[in-house]
């Protein structure tokens, strides 16, 4: 036992003990704590300030009743969050989620990752998460509405360009994100830099829909070319069928791969021949469908209900792009039978601890979300400079510093993991290195 590992121990054990029902969360800092005892142990001064002591700690939680009224006329009561976690390096910046699960183990979970992924994007970020455990499925446009403008005229207390950014994530795209900035905009004026992820027409950015799943493939790739393999005619797994999974199926196609399967939470749908990723936007984004309809629009797809991730069939790449825990143990070794030599992983904490176990086991390359799915979040922050310099750059000029960033975050995780003789581990790559800016700056700003 060095002094390192008793102090993550203590750390880990009153963290425990404050927040024993929150799962994800403790899972989230688990995986964060198993990999940083190298760092402490070089840095010595880190324990006796206990910076991990406060990093696991968010710096604020608000949460707030969103009462609406439903369509029939009934009054209906959600939860909100929103969760600034750390602002060491900037502005608080994260997504806000609307699903039925959201809870504050989820938004802490989401929060801490996203101090560490925002880090890792080189910008000026701190991280922050928030959402509701309001469902988007089966409500009108108008039930959106009503609901997204209660929930802002709360949470606009809290934000600001330079204060706290939000953005979407999953059941938050463009008309939610719309509809909150209207409401933002009636309450306090028009200001661009309030949330990302806004429409051409009112100050987002080109290339932001697309940039988590272009940015996990721009990942992906770098993580390959770097063991010597490349994206081009691999065979590929994707989960999920909404904003992540679908640009990430555009993206392995245009690089040369075949996407076997997309997915949503009833099922899977598999085509030998490769996904295509304009019947996927049409049927989640304009049509707000299920994706078993897409078996009945392309005659060589199958539609099968359950898990992708029990589906057998031989391939290389696994990208789970749908959300929290969807690969199991069982899964993992599933997957491994399967073939697959690399996972990267565009939802947020896809693997659970006995996944990424298994994946370790067995060494394959894994690129750990916080790193893969990077890129969202740091188009938005390009969105923030457009805003702050009132202009807009071209798609090839963002989707260019998109690729830029994903190779960086891939080189200085790859690095980090060099300079402590991890070899391959980019998992605690990523964590070394998204958390040494965070804890320079901490370290700098005194005990706050
Ligand atoms: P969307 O709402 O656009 O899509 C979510 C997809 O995942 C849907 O296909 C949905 O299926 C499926 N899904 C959601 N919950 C479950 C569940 N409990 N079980 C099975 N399937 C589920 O969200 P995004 O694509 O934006 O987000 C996907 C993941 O990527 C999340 O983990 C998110 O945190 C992460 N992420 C998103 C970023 C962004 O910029 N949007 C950036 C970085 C990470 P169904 O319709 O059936 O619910
Ligand atoms: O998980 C994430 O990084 C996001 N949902 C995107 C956050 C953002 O502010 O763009």
């Amino acid at each position: 036992m060095t002094a390192a590992t008793t102090y993550l121990e203590q750390v880990r054990a009153e963290l425990v003990q404050r927040d024993p029902h929150q799962p994800e969360f403790i899972e989230a800092v688990d995986n964060f704590l198993k990999t940083i005892t190298p760092v402490l142990e070089k840095h010595p001064e880190y324990v006796d300030a206990n910076l991990i002591g406060r990093v696991v700690e968010p710096e604020r939680v608000v949460q707030f009743r969103v009462p609406w009224v439903d369509d029939a006329g009934h009054v209906r009561v959600n939860r909100g969050f929103r969760v600034q976690f750390n602002g060491a390096i900037g502005p608080y910046k994260g997504g806000l989620r609307l699903h039925p699960t959201v809870n504050l183990s989820i938004v802490k979970f989401l929060g801490f990752e996203q101090v560490l992924k925002n880090s890792l994007t080189t910008l000026p970020i701190g991280g922050a998460k928030g959402g509701a455990d309001f469902d988007p499925k089966g409500k009108s446009d108008a039930e959106v509405m009503r609901f997204t403008q209660s929930f802002m005229t709360e949470l606009q207390k809290y934000i600001g360009p330079d204060v706290d950014v939000p953005a979407g994530d999953i059941g938050v795209g463009g008309r939610e994100i719309g509809y909150m900035f209207g409401q933002y905009r009636r309450l306090n004026g028009y200001q661009a830099g309030i949330l990302t992820g806004k429409g051409l027409s009112y100050g987002g950015s080109l290339a932001r829909p697309e940039a988590t799943g272009f940015g996990l493939l721009y990942y992906t790739d770098a993580m390959l070319q770097a063991n010597g393999e490349q994206l081009a005619g691999k065979r590929v797994k994707i989960s999920g069928a909404g904003n992540v999974a679908t640009y990430a199926t555009q993206k392995a196609t245009e690089l040369g791969a075949t996407v076997l399967t997309v997915s949503d939470s009833n099922g899977f749908v598999y085509d030998e021949n490769g996904i295509d990723y304009q019947v996927v936007k049409q049927i989640k984004e304009v049509e707000r469908g299920r994706i078993k309809e897409y078996a009945d629009r392309v005659s060589t797809a199958e539609y099968h209900e359950g898990s992708v991730w029990d589906f057998d069939v031989d391939y290389d790449i696994a990208l789970p792009c749908a959300t929290q825990n969807e690969i199991s143990g069982d899964q993992a070794a599933r997957l491994i039978k399967n073939g697959a030599k690399a996972v990267a992983e565009g939802a947020n904490m896809p693997s659970t601890p006995e996944a990424t176990a298994a994946y370790q086991a067995a060494g394959l390359l894994v690129g750990p979300a916080k790193a893969a799915n990077a890129g969202g979040v740091a188009v938005s922050a390009l969105e923030m400079s457009q805003n702050s310099e009132r202009l807009s750059w071209s798609f090839d000029e963002v989707d260019g510093r998109l690729k830029g960033i994903m190779e960086h975050i891939f080189k200085a995780s790859a690095d980090a993991a060099d300079e402590y003789d991890l070899g391959h581990d980019y998992i605690a790559g990523a964590n070394i290195a998204g958390f040494s800016k965070v804890a320079d700056a901490m370290m700098a700003q005194g005990i706050i």
